[in-house]
């Protein structure tokens, strides 16, 4: 091992989470050194750099709060943002405030180890490099380890083989047959951006998905205009909603309407655009009265037959389980399957069997031949990222064992066992928009280390292991009777094999996860103790 190098606060990541986390703690007037394995910042938009790929968060707030500024003068020319608009507006912001020079790339966490003596973190990172930080924030990202299919004989494929989250430049579609497996809101955006380009394309498709039209398009002149003018109580709007979208969450009982007046509520959503708004702002209860639900499912179900010509292919888009995922929004995915080159395998009907050396072969007996196989899958989501590091904490505890039943953290940032380390887009945060969260989480940890360094004969904080269960127990509670809770997906680790399924969400809302936030702030951390 190298001489530790003596920092403050080690940030771990320099995504949306760790960018943010490095411009507060150096604010604070801390040491700070931030990591990242990538080349360069942008975490989640370092990495997917698929064709299509785009936030579906409305531009004007995917981006920082802080900035009075920046909000008012960063351009943004479209509705939704694409990924290298959103790269460049996080090293705008990194080159903006300056904060390269407490960045290191190409730099990997492998190990963490608490010392209760010295109150330090001992960090060794790829490269033999170590650090030694009163503070570790770990912004290691939601969704970043890459989640491979269980189908046997991948390694067998003689054409190209990439996942959406190691795209490959260098790969030219064009003219291309290509497969795709997954129809999430990766494989959506996949689908509907490589369809004009390539000979033809199939998607092997398991769950069909309830999505929407996103309302993607150029700003109409004068909407910027109305936004910058109205953003503080656009923020305040948001900080005090639930889902943090920016659409209205309406409680308006589906049932209390008419046939008609339903059909023309869903409908106005519709036309309006936005995944958040179809499920939030038509009725209030689509999350959780299945009766209600079921109305939502028939309007879109409707819209697939209205939208796809082939009866065949309307058949197999059409899902027949709640609309209870993640709600998507597209720039015109059922469209897609109306052109002749784009055909779809409904895997409910026959199954994927193996990849061949030559494509994928189905139960149905046919061996689908392709030049590319993409791999829409998905990730290892919340805990994949944590579990591949050996983090250990107070009485040499692993997070692994901490984390034996499923992952948890209190108010999703502190584990007890593990004194002055923090998580960010870790387990049972608030889900709700994205950049919200992860603001709202950081502005809790800011105030947490700001009072640690305050302390006079302390150096450290830690969560009780009551406040953790506690937390896990609220989790738990709050997902009671939602539909979420039913419908497999990363949103509960189901996707992974041998992941067992837990709750990774806190599903109060953001309003209520910063209201948590303030009050135990303004109380001096209760359930927390110094040492
Ligand atoms: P998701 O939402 O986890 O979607 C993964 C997709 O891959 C989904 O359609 C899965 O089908 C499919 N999948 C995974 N394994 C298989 C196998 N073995 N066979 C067939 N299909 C498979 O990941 P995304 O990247 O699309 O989105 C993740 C989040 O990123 C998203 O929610 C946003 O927050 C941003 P399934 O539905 O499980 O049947």
């Amino acid at each position: 091992m190298t001489t530790p190098v003596d920092i403050e606060a080690l940030v771990v990541g320099a995504g949306m989470a760790g960018i943010y986390s490095t411009y507060r703690l150096t604010r604070l007037g801390l040491k700070v050194q931030c990591i990242d394995c990538a080349s360069d910042v942008g975490g989640t938009w370092y990495w997917n750099t698929y064709p299509g790929a785009m936030s579906d968060t409305e531009s004007y707030l995917y981006r920082y709060s802080w900035d009075k500024e920046d909000l008012q003068t960063y351009p943004w020319p479209r509705h939704y943002l694409y990924q290298p608009e959103i790269l460049e507006y996080l090293r705008h912001v990194v080159a903006k405030y300056d904060l390269r020079k407490h960045m290191r790339f190409e730099t990997e966490m492998q190990a963490a180890k608490w010392d209760d003596e010295s109150k330090r973190w001992t960090v060794s990172c790829s490269a033999g490099l170590t650090f030694r930080a009163r503070y570790l924030v770990n912004c290691l990202g939601l969704l970043s380890k890459p989640n491979y299919p269980d189908i046997s004989g991948i390694d067998s494929f003689t054409g190209t083989l990439v996942h959406t989250a190691k795209w490959d430049h260098q790969l030219n579609l064009n003219g291309k047959t290509v497969g795709i497996i997954g129809n999430g809101s990766t494989g959506v955006q996949v689908i509907t951006a490589i369809a004009p380009k390539v000979h033809k394309l199939v998607s092997f498709q398991r769950h069909p998905q309830y999505s929407v039209p996103s309302g993607q398009g150029l700003i109409p002149e004068g909407y910027r205009k109305g936004i910058n003018a109205d953003y503080d109580n656009i923020w305040q709007r948001v900080w005090s909603s639930s889902t943090a979208f920016g659409v209205p969450e309406v409680s308006r009982e589906t049932m209390q309407a008419s046939p008609e007046e339903r059909q023309e509520a869903f409908e106005t959503v519709w036309k309006q655009g936005n995944g958040f708004r179809f499920m939030f702002s038509a009725f209030g209860d689509l999350t959780t009265n299945p009766v209600a639900n079921e109305e939502a499912c028939k309007f879109i179900r409707g819209k697939i037959d209205e939208i796809v010509e082939d009866p065949r292919k309307a058949a197999a888009l059409k899902p027949n389980e709640p609309y209870a995922r993640r709600p998507l929004c597209d720039t015109g995915y059922y469209q897609t399957f109306n052109r002749d080159n784009v055909d779809i395998v409904d895997l409910r009907k026959t199954s994927i069997e193996r990849i061949a050396p030559e494509g994928v072969q189905t139960a149905d007996g046919t061996l689908h031949h392709f030049d590319v196989l993409i791999f829409a899958t998905g990730f290892d989501a919340i805990e994949g990222n944590y579990l591949r590091v050996n983090i250990t904490g107070r009485g040499n505890k692993s997070l692994q064992d901490h984390w034996h039943e499923g992952p948890t953290a209190y108010g999703a940032v502190s584990c007890a066992g593990f004194p002055n380390m923090f998580l960010v887009s870790g387990p049972q945060g608030a889900f709700a928009n994205f950049p919200v969260v992860i603001e709202s989480e950081i502005e809790f940890l800011a105030a947490c280390i700001e009072h640690t360094e305050k302390l006079e004969s302390a150096e450290s904080m830690e969560v009780s292991e009551e406040a953790e269960k506690g937390w896990n127990s609220l989790c738990d509670k709050l997902v009671e009777g939602s539909l979420f809770k039913g419908t497999a997906s990363w949103i509960f680790g189901a996707n992974v094999k041998g992941r067992k399924a837990s709750t990774k969400f806190y599903f109060g809302g953001l309003n209520k996860y910063r209201d948590w936030s303030k009050h135990e702030i303004s109380q001096g951390f209760p359930s927390y103790h110094a040492s």
